[in-house]
């Protein structure tokens, strides 16, 4: 099977399943941030509530058939914004487009993703250690798109306490774990205070699940 065009050399392994792939969405970037900010406005980012009751310093909002949302009675996955009582808006096919093809040069084919987590972290935001388990079908792949300001991402492994390692996500980088690596904790540390030309102090990530 031929995969998709990626050199060898930009996949980095992290671990069976799951893998880096360096620059991926670098030529889509301009693109992708343009419809986040169309996205955006119709589905403004917020801070959620955790279950228990903390305000999420990442900013977040959804495109695709279901949003990730948190409140007090937990974490869930909607059609609707809770916010405004709409759907969220529909998955940019240059979105789906990207995350399939992310997907498939990380050896897994046919990633259709349902669902898209679109975060903001701010300088000093930060997202602690967890794992991404209110998905329905744990074969599908976890896809993470960065942009903007740099961010060392944590991966650990299937346990809590398991040996984490930092990671330099850069603008353009795209991380994909599923198989046996679908339940590892993972994280952000807290983003330093730094510039991008695109998009000013911030980091935006776009996190493609297929959930329902
Ligand atoms: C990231 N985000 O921003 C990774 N997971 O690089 C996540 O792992 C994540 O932002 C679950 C819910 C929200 C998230
Ligand atoms: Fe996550």
């Amino acid at each position: 099977m031929t995969l998709p065009l990626f050199p060898d050399d930009a996949r980095e392994t992290l671990d069976p399943g799951a893998c880096l792939l360096r620059g991926f969405a670098l030529e889509q970037a301009p693109t992708l941030l343009h419809a986040i900010h169309t996205l955006t406005t119709h589905a403004p980012l917020r801070h959620l509530i955790t279950p228990g009751g903390q305000r999420m310093s990442v900013a977040m909002s959804n495109c695709g058939a279901l949003g990730w949302v948190s409140d007090k009675r937990g974490y869930r996955y909607t059609p609707c914004d809770p916010d405004s009582g709409a759907p969220w808006p529909a998955m940019p096919s240059a979105f789906s487009a990207l995350a399939t093809q992310a997907a498939a040069a990380a050896g897994y084919a046919d990633f259709e993703p349902d669902a898209c987590l679109i975060n903001r972290y701010a300088s000093g935001t930060r997202l602690s250690l967890h794992q991404d388990k209110n998905e329905r079908d744990m074969t599908q792949p976890i896809v993470s798109v960065s942009l903007g300001v740099t961010a060392r991402f944590v991966w650990g492994g299937a346990e809590r306490n398991d040996k984490t390692r930092r990671l330099t996500l850069e603008h353009g980088d795209v991380v994909v774990w599923g198989g046996p690596a679908r339940l590892n904790f993972h994280g952000v540390a807290e983003l330093a205070a730094s510039h991008h030309a695109l998009t000013d102090s911030y980091r935006f990530n776009l996190t493609f699940r297929k959930a329902g």
